[in-house]
């Protein structure tokens, strides 16, 4: 095949009158009018200087031209590169240098702010506003709606997706073609897609759940997407007597439990609930099953991996677990001192090797070391355990990590930001439980002798610089941080003493 990715998820559907994306508005769009689309953009980032193997980065508001550029990037051999909207320019920076994007897609109303940036990295500019309009749309008027896709290897990448490091600095990990066709393929199996399942995706299109597997899966199946352009409760709740099956966060499923219009028969005619990327509390699991007779499919993957695991479709969906390894992917515990495999029913670091598994970091030789083995193991950071009927479950984090309603925080970064702040000494960031989010960032600053940092100003001056979503949510003046006998920071003890910070009620 010339380009397994394209022909398999795209190719196939061409000339297909049938329907892929119901829009809010009670439009449609069909597979043939979506790849038209994605046809003209690819002629447009041709013309636009780009080559095979070239990085695009987009960082716009979810919708069908959005998705379309995925398309076109993907039949053109282009790698793509999506990023959430949230992201400061001072983030977007530091993603379109290090990637050495040719090819910068943005808001139309960011365009002033964030053309320092793409001039500063090299890459050319184009805009797509939320309605489709901008420069995008006019470059691609009047191109052909057919594209000679590209010859593409499974090992060639597709997409290169940013995940923050335990350092402060992202890391871009490369998927290659086989990395996303692979999972996609055993998703559709294991999760019984066809083309008479009908999609309601809430999430968004930035990431690997809402993307690589959402997308992929439903592209793969055949059957439509009811695309809303976030999880909007009212939308949602509209939108599901439609569906067949919806794929979220745990904070789409709390959200939908603390609303009473959530019944059994405003979902009898769902097949299949899928939660992932978080932790899906086991009460948030027995509740949905009470109100609505559904069983939620719990699964677990990350960028670097696609999905490992998954709860089965036939048979008992275990609540706090994550299922069983997906067929392909090998997953063992190990020992986090040693990286000896543990024998079953102990706890130990969660590593897994398969197909779906990254080519390494970009351009980071040493972290793809330390973090892919020679083996083709890769070391997640999870700390689980597998059951004695082979179940695995997550029972904790080696990585400092918070993991807020699905996205990825990384204290380190946030801490250096504070630390830089007149008049703070250190910073620790954790993250403590929240009912809406599952857990919500708090930092804490020390303030340097004889100084009396005010908070507000700290994050007047820190906030514009971070993403919305890793703004602490409060920040505490301490006289000094929990330190053990070696004087690491014990941020257990500060996550312990604050954990009822956010309790509900
Ligand atoms: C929004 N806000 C958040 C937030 N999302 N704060 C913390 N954590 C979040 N996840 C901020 C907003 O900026 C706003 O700030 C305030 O919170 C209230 O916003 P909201 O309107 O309530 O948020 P909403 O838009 O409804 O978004 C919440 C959400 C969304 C949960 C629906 O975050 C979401 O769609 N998350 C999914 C993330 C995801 O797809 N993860 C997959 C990663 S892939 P303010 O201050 O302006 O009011 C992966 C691999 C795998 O992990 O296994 O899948
Ligand atoms: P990301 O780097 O954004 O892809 O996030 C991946 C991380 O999300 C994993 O390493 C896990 O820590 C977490 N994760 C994903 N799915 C689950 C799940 N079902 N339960 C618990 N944690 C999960």
């Amino acid at each position: 095949m010339a380009n397994p990715l394209h022909d398999r998820l795209f190719g196939r559907h061409a000339g297909k009158d049938t329907p892929f994306l119901h829009l809010p508005d009670g439009a449609t769009l069909s597979h043939d009018a979506f790849l038209r689309l994605a046809a003209r953009y690819a002629h447009a980032f041709v013309a636009a200087g780009l080559r095979p193997g070239d990085r695009l980065a987009l960082q716009v508001e979810k919708s069908p031209q959005a998705l379309a550029i995925y398309a076109a990037a993907v039949q053109a051999g282009i790698v793509f590169l999506p990023l959430n909207p949230a992201y400061t320019a001072d983030e977007l920076g530091y993603f379109v240098s290090d990637s050495g994007a040719r090819l910068l897609i943005c808001d139309p109303a960011r365009a002033e702010a964030l053309r320092p940036v793409a001039a500063g990295a090299g890459a050319a500019m184009l805009t797509l506003g939320a309605d489709g309009a901008g420069t995008l749309a006019e470059a691609a008027a009047g191109q052909p709606e057919s594209f000679d896709t590209v010859a593409r290897r499974g090992e060639d990448l597709a997409g290169l997706l940013y995940t923050s490091g335990t350092t402060g600095r992202s890391k871009g990990a490369m998927m290659t073609q086989t990395n996303l066709l692979s999972n996609a393929e055993v998703l559709v199996d294991y999760w019984r897609f066809t083309e008479a399942d009908v999609l309601l995706h809430a999430l968004p299109i930035f990431h690997t759940h809402g993307l690589f597997v959402a997308t992929n899966v439903m592209l793969l199946a055949g059957g439509p997407m009811i695309f809303l352009p976030k999880f909007d409760l009212d939308q949602v709740i509209a939108h599901l007597p439609r569906a067949t099956a919806m794929m979220g966060v745990p904070t789409f499923y709390t959200r939908l439990l603390d609303d009473p219009r959530l019944t059994r028969d405003l979902v009898a005619h769902m097949r299949l609930f899928i939660s992932g990327s978080a932790p899906l509390l086991a009460e948030t699991h027995e509740a949905f099953a009470a109100r609505t007779g559904h069983r939620i499919l719990e699964r677990y993957g990350m960028t670097e991996t696609n999905m490992n695991t998954s709860n089965p479709y036939e048979g008992a969906r275990r609540a706090g677990t994550v299922g069983f390894p997906l067929p392909g992917v090998e997953l063992r515990i190990t020992d986090p001192e040693t990286g000896a495999e543990l024998p079953q029913g102990e706890v130990g670091m969660i590593e897994v090797r398969g197909p779906n598994v990254f080519k390494g970091y970009w351009n980071m030789p040493e972290k793809t070391a330390e973090e892919l083995r020679e083996n083709g193991f890769f070391i997640t950071g999870d700390i689980g355990v597998i059951d004695a009927r082979g179940y695995v479950s997550i029972v904790g984090r080696a990585k400092d990590l918070i993991i807020s309603g699905g996205y990825n925080i990384y204290p380190k970064e946030i801490e250096l930001l504070l630390d830089e702040q007149p008049g703070v000494l250190e910073s620790a960031v954790v993250g403590v439980p929240h009912p809406d989010f599952g857990e919500a960032v708090l930092g804490f600053i020390v303030p340097q002798k004889g100084a009396a940092p005010d908070p507000d100003a700290i994050m007047a001056a820190v906030g514009p610089r971070l993403a919305r979503f890793k703004h602490p949510r409060r920040l505490i003046v301490l006289d000094e941080l929990p330190r053990n006998t070696m004087g690491k920071v014990q941020k257990n003890v500060l996550r312990a003493e604050y954990r009822g910070l956010f309790a509900a009620g």
